[in-house]
């Protein structure tokens, strides 16, 4: 009987331990969030798909499905420019664009659905960052997801770079062209493993986006940050045969500077 209730105990405490929830988020980081007239006329684009926090473990990234940059309502394709790099074995994405004119750039990325074996789904994390250029400040809340076959995006309320550490950050997520009521938004920052959460709940923010999919997050420290909308897509993809759901993220980064 002793046995069996030591067996029973190391069952359910198998079973009822919770796996710390992982998020994992597509990035893409540029070099700079604005491009000054001084500066290098040319933005470092690197992507990979990793916890930004923790700052791993480093996670597979296919070459993606679709990227490129949306500048002057002009779809620009830069797939082919993507170079691999690998880190702990696991490709990443990398490259350099040349900005020839002032203008925001609103760079896409769509990756190949990730299958999940832990949570036995596939993952796809439609991406988006904005750069301004040489003082253009305007585009950077132009939707791009019909155009750039993105399906999900978050469409940016506050201004997506120029921001301070302490600014509240608010955004649209939508779905198909459609705004998606109370969508879970995950926030982390990425802190490359460098910051110790006080608990792994501090790890990864959660805020809920109104009846209108509209959500906001104060930053408290700079650097950048990622939010994450993370839905159930409409579509199922199969996997050895069977179907499996797809957990769809409308992702945007933007970066919190210092105010001196
Ligand atoms: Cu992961």
């Amino acid at each position: 009987m002793k046995l069996y209730n030591t067996f029973l105990a190391v069952v359910l405490t198998a079973l009822f331990v919770p796996s710390p929830i992982i998020a994992h988020f597509a990035m893409m980081i540029p070099s700079k969030d604005v491009v000054s007239a001084e500066d290098k006329k040319e933005i470092d684009l690197f992507l990979q798909f990793t916890h930004p926090f923790e700052g791993g473990p480093q996670m597979q990234m296919d070459k993606p499905a679709r990227f490129g940059v949306v500048v002057d309502d002009k779809v620009q394709d830069l797939l082919g420019n993507l170079k691999e790099k690998k880190i702990d074995g696991k490709s990443a994405w990398e490259t350099t664009f040349k900005v020839e004119k002032p203008g925001d750039y609103l760079f896409y990325m769509l990756p190949q659905p990730y299958w999940e074996p832990a949570e036995d789904k596939f993952i796809v994390h439609a991406t988006k960052v904005i750069v301004d250029a040489l003082g253009a400040e305007e585009g950077w809340d132009a939707p791009i997801a019909d155009r750039t076959g993105l399906w999900c995006e978050i469409v940016p309320m506050t201004r997506p770079y120029s921001l301070y550490a302490g600014n509240l950050f608010t955004g649209r997520v939508f779905m198909n062209g459609e705004p998606v009521p109370n969508a879970e938004v995950e926030v982390e920052w990425w802190g490359k493993g460098k910051t110790k959460a006080p608990t792994d709940a501090h790890v990864t923010q959660v805020v809920k986006a109104d009846e209108h999919g509209v959500f906001s997050f104060a930053m408290p420290k700079a650097g950048w940050w990622g939010f994450a909308a993370l839905m159930e897509g409409p579509d199922k993809i199969k996997h050895e045969g069977e179907d499996k759901s797809v957990e769809v993220g409308a992702v945007i980064w933007v970066y919190a500077h210092v105010m001196e």
